[in-house]
């Protein structure tokens, strides 16, 4: 589908402890994190979207209306408050988070069928690959 809802497995996963060290989680949650196979379900009604990234060990749900700036507290990540606002760049969807941490955000997009996710923070990135399932 050449739309990024729907439900999606991860695939591929590199540096993702980086992004976390980045983002100062700590050892034990990282090797926690590492280990997992996350999941995103992204349901979209036109602007609004709901994003689910789920695992067997903790779940993030971050809902948000292109372009307007929201609060995001990045609950059992790092547990920061960032003000969020997400855009449109041809068919990239793209986040920044403004907050503590210098150039945080992350942009989602489709190739190949597959959802594409780049996590950066602070000049660190990670970059996952999902499947459609
Ligand atoms: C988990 C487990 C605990 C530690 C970390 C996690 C990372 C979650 C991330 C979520 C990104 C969500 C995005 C949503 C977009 O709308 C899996 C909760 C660090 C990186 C980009």
């Amino acid at each position: 589908p050449a739309s990024l809802s729907g439900k999606w497995e991860m695939i591929s996963n590199v540096n993702f402890d980086d992004y976390m060290i980045a983002l100062g989680i700590s050892a034990s949650l990282r090797k926690i994190a590492a280990k997992l196979t996350l999941k995103k379900t992204i349901e979209r009604q036109e602007d609004q979207f709901v994003v689910k990234t789920t695992s067997t060990f903790r779940n993030y749900t971050v809902t948000f209306k292109v372009g307007q700036e929201f609060n995001e507290f990045t609950k059992g990540l790092d547990n920061r408050h960032l003000k969020s606002l997400v855009r449109w760049e041809g068919n990239k969807l793209i986040c920044e988070q403004t907050g503590e941490k210098k150039n945080r955000g992350w942009t989602h997009w489709i190739e190949d069928d597959k959802l594409h996710l780049e996590l950066f923070c602070e000049g660190q990135v990670c970059k996952q690959v999902y499947k459609n399932v």
